[in-house]
């Protein structure tokens, strides 16, 4: 292991001769903040997670998780050796030699029969680094592979953002602090991005306005002056009619429209076709609080729209955060402090060979070696439908595909219909349940790799702090050894992957950084800002679109999705306003919402994070409960068509009535896996899941 900071030997506290080490390092969990932490090791243990404050978004120091590493890292149910499941179906723990020979000789009887596109290769994202990458660069060796195409967490509003200002980034998370005004739009900060809630609370500090726009009152909203419950897929609607009394008011920016702007002709005619009368019976809130929003956005400047990724899981919602993106266009809060759009800040995604949304998610492989006919919100329907040749056997890695995908029955079955299934992972999830094989992984304090953020711009080293217990091994480690095995060299941009030794991972991530002139040495010392960073971005008002503007309508929308040009208000698929039986039948929005003491299907599992989050509930307001005689603590079945949940009922006062909320990330095994309720769909827009479209009635148990 590599320099270290504050190496002390001696007298700690009362012990004696102890080996004390401070490391820095970086939270991988898929989540905004990204924290950079100082981790101390006593004698070989992880002993406390500590703030560093080198990054200056994350200075406060890590949540309740990054805390709950030092359980994570020594929980008794970590998965420390391979596992067989049995005839009987539990599972017996293997030698790696056996698991190694079990997997070669399966990979070996695919490739000749039925080809080796019957493998399906599945990655979530369960932990983030570059050596991640390396999976493709494996299956490609093998001679082929089936893969997932699309996303389930932001791809609606990356296409949007992407359409309209050519490029995803924003202005640096510190900045929040020069806006005047803040809008949260259906994005719940003080759960899932609680070091944005610093440069508010400076902002708010200094006198600006807080706007909070969502179904649920959050922990978000509390601070809000202004507080909008729009029905869920509905803010696009609101922000037309905004738009329309913006212009009407003279509230625009004529001048930064006429330099910087598309389609404002176009666009002005589309907000004109709603009134802020019909949007106000649309997304069912006050006509006063649209003229509020309308108010604030044309008086108050700069103004920065922070927008949420919960929102964008409709089917309308690509066109939704285009809607929503054009207030700030044409009010030209866009290439200045304090102003801005603050949806994905790409700016460390510097690895990646093509640095767009839609190059990211390609709907096929150009060399046909990569068979990409599986969409990740469809995962269970697709992998059924998959011929020629079908699929036999499934690889997934860092994820935890029951659980989170949409459509959790079908999942089920398609995994059931498998020949053989292996799942990489630390603990026994619904997931790792249903494998025949599966493999231990190790943690990110027991191998080091390089890791970018998609809300501050700081590139960082998860730092090897630990010796790895057990058996446990990364994907890279286990490709190589099957590459071994099976006489392959796989290789990643003319570069082999590397092995598990600790100084060849070092000398590739060396390899990796080298181009832009950043070493392992500089990063074990703390975060380093993407070069190029711009504090403010866009602030040359050059955007990457079509016609170097903002584009408000966009022929590619048309051409690429086959939308409509300008993001015109449509209800979304599932919603109690279309006539249908379904709608009649379920007439509540099935909430489901992260939250803050998880990371999707992560740490429910710790003693820690159990004593503040036990069991899995169901939010819904007193009144949709007593229409149903439901009172709280009840034990209420949610259920629709796709599947349903027994849950305890737990009165929300600030839950606007017709939705009702369950937290996702819990287990099947917890009795609260949401998603059996849900239907893989695509998004109108980056072949997202729009799995927030889900009807569902609840019903007293007992
Ligand atoms: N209904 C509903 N469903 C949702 C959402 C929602 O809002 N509502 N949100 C969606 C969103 S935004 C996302 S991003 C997805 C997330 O869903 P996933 O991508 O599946 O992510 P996680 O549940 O965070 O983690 C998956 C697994 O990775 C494992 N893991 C962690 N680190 C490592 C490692 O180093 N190696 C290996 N091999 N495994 C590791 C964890 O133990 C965990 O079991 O869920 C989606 N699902
Ligand atoms: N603690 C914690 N932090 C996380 C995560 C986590 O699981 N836990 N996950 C990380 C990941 S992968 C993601 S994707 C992000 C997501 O974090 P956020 O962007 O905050 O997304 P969500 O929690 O899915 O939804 C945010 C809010 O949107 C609201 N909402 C839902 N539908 C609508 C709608 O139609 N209109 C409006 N206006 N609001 C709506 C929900 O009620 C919710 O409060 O968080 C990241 N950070
Ligand atoms: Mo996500």
């Amino acid at each position: 292991m590599q320099p270290k900071v504050g190496r002390t030997r001696g007298i700690v506290g009362r012990h004696l001769a102890r080996d004390m080490t401070v490391y820095t390092t970086a939270c991988p969990r898929n989540c905004y903040s990204t924290c950079t932490m100082r981790a101390e090791v006593i004698d070989g243990r992880l002993r406390r997670i500590m703030p560093h404050v080198g990054n200056q978004a994350t200075a406060e120091g890590p949540c309740l998780k990054g805390l709950s590493y030092v359980e994570r890292v020594v929980s008794p149910d970590r998965i420390l050796h391979p596992l067989r499941r049995r005839p009987g179906g539990d599972f017996e723990r293997i030698s790696w030699d056996e698991a190694l020979t079990l997997i070669v000789d399966r990979l070996a009887t695919y490739q000749r029969d039925p080809g080796p596109q019957s493998v399906l290769f599945y990655a979530g994202s369960g932990t983030k680094g570059l050596l991640n990458a390396i999976g493709p660069a494996f299956w490609r060796a093998y001679g082929g592979y089936t893969t997932t195409y699309g996303d389930l967490c932001w791809p609606a509003g990356l296409e949007a953002t992407r359409l309209t200002l050519g490029a995803n980034r924003h202005n640096a998370p510190w900045d929040l602090e020069n806006a005047r005004l803040i809008v949260l739009w259906g994005k719940n900060s003080a759960e899932t991005n609680i070091h944005q809630m610093t440069f508010v609370d400076r902002a708010l500090a200094k006198g600006a306005k807080l706007v909070v726009i969502d179904p649920r009152r959050t922990q978000t909203a509390e601070r809000a002056e202004l507080f909008i419950q729009p029905r869920p897929g509905t803010d696009g609607a609101l922000a037309l009619a905004v738009a329309r009394l913006l212009i009407e008011r003279g509230l625009v920016d004529q001048d930064f429209i006429h330099r910087h702007v598309n389609g404002f002709q176009q666009y002005r005619e589309i907000a004109a076709e709603l009134t802020p009368q019909e949007a106000s019976a649309i997304c069912e809130i006050p006509l006063a609080e649209i003229e509020q929003l309308a108010e604030a956005l044309g008086t108050i400047e700069p103004a920065t729209i922070c927008a949420g990724y919960g929102m964008q899981r409709y089917t309308n919602s690509g066109q939704t955060m285009r809607a929503m993106l054009a207030l700030l266009a044409i009010t030209g809060n866009l290439g200045r402090p304090g102003a801005g759009w603050q949806f994905a800040n790409l700016e460390s995604a510097v690895f990646d060979q093509v640095p767009d949304p839609i190059a990211f998610y390609p709907p096929r492989s150009p060399d046909g070696v990569a068979r990409v006919s599986v969409s990740t919100a469809r995962l269970g329907r697709d992998m059924l439908a998959t011929q020629d040749p079908p699929l036999k056997m499934a690889w997934i890695e860092r994820g935890n595909p029951v659980t989170q995908n949409p459509e959790t029955h079908r999942v089920l079955e398609a995994f059931r219909a498998l020949e053989f299934r292996v799942v990489i992972d630390q603990f026994l999830t619904d997931t790792a349940r249903e494998a025949d094989l599966v493999l231990p992984a190790k943690t990110m304090f027991e191998q080091s790799d390089v890791i970018g953020a998609y809300w501050h711009p700081y590139l960082q080293l998860r730092q090897k702090v630990l010796d790895p217990p057990g058996e446990v091994k990364t994907e890279s480690e286990i490709y190589q050894l099957l590459a071994d095995r099976l006489g392959l060299q796989p290789e990643l941009e003319g570069v082999p992957i590397p092995g598990s030794g600790d100084e060849e991972i070092d000398a590739w991530l060396e390899r990796r950084l080298a181009p832009f002139e950043i070493t392992l040495d500089t990063l074990r010392q703390g975060p380093v800002l993407t070069p190029g960073h711009q504090e403010v971005a866009f602030s040359d008002f050059r955007f990457g679109t079509a016609s170097g503007k903002i584009e408000l309508a966009s022929e590619e929308a048309r051409e690429r999705w086959q939308a409509d040009p300008l993001p015109r208000y449509v209800e979304s698929a599932e919603s109690p306003r279309r006539d249908s039986a379904e709608a009649r039948k379920y007439p509540l929005y099935f909430m489901t919402p992260n939250t803050k003491n998880r990371i999707h299907s992560q740490f429910n599992n710790l003693s820690l994070i159990r004593r503040v989050s036990d069991k899995p509930r169901a939010m819904i307001h007193p009144a949709d409960a007593a229409a149903r005689g439901i009172t709280q603590g009840d034990m209420l079945r949610l259920f629709n068509d796709r599947g349903s949940l027994e849950l305890e009922a737990q009165f929300d006062y600030g839950l606007r009535r017709g939705c009702v909320a369950v937290t996702n990330g819990w287990w099947m095994t917890d009795g609260g896996a949401v998603n059996v309720c849900s239907l893989g769909r695509e998004t109108d827009m980056g072949y997202g899941a729009a799995f927030h479209d889900n009807l569902v009635e609840v019903e007293r148990v007992r």
